[in-house]
């Protein structure tokens, strides 16, 4: 198998911390220069039409080209450590927090960073404007990932899930490539999952 991926990307580094969780390492990785537009050419298109990494490739010659699909094939394929909850309740206390973290903190975090870097530019329309918005609502999402964080140890209870996978992406974007201060007094319970997110082995994927 091969995974296309980007060493900056967030979409990818999800991938790789998935695979790292699970002790999987026999994977081909290629990495794609995203800024060079690797992803833009006709042969990256014939592997997704989307023009996105990651995109696994498997050895039949399929792709699957959607990261949080990605992470599924690899959980159907080593069900152990479970990553994506295993009662009908966890599987779906998982899948609500996921999509919260994705929808509430990683969109907004997304767009304030590629609209404020202008990253892009030339590709795509960029707004300095839609990037303040995107920053606002990054910073709510955040906080509401905060409320939950002072009850909670792991974004979806005792237990580190997929959901955690997707916040650390995010917290890692936003302090790093927006480079947003977030203080100890509002995000305090935040900061502490993050250290010991980062604690962990997989957080150097
Ligand atoms: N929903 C997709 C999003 C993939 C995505 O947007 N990947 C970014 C890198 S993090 C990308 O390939 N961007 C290239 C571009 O926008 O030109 C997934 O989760 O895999």
């Amino acid at each position: 198998m091969k995974l296309y991926g980007a060493e900056r990307g967030v979409n990818p580094r999800r991938v790789r911390i998935f695979l790292a969780e699970k002790g999987v390492a026999d994977i081909e990785h290629v990495n794609l220069d995203l800024r060079a537009g690797d992803n833009l050419s006709d042969e990256f298109l014939q592997k997704n039409p989307w023009r996105t990494v990651p995109v696994l490739e498997l050895d039949d010659g399929s792709f699957i080209s959607e990261s949080v699909a990605i992470c599924r094939y690899f959980e159907a394929l080593y069900p152990e450590p479970n990553l994506f909850g295993t009662t009908p309740y966890e599987i779906a206390d998982i899948e609500t927090w996921s999509r919260r973290v994705e929808f509430d903190c990683q969109v907004p975090t997304s767009q304030c960073f590629r609209n404020v870097t202008r990253i892009f530019e030339g590709r795509e329309e960029c707004s300095e404007e839609w990037g303040e918005i995107s920053r606002r609502r990054m910073l709510e999402g955040l906080l509401r990932m905060e409320r939950r964080l002072e009850e909670s140890t792991f974004v979806t209870g005792e237990r580190f899930t997929v959901a955690d996978i997707m916040l650390t992406v995010v917290l890692d974007q936003a302090l790093n490539a927006i480079k947003q201060p977030l203080d100890e007094e509002h995000y305090g319970s935040l900061l502490s999952w993050y250290d010991e997110i980062k604690a962990r082995p997989s957080y150097r994927a």
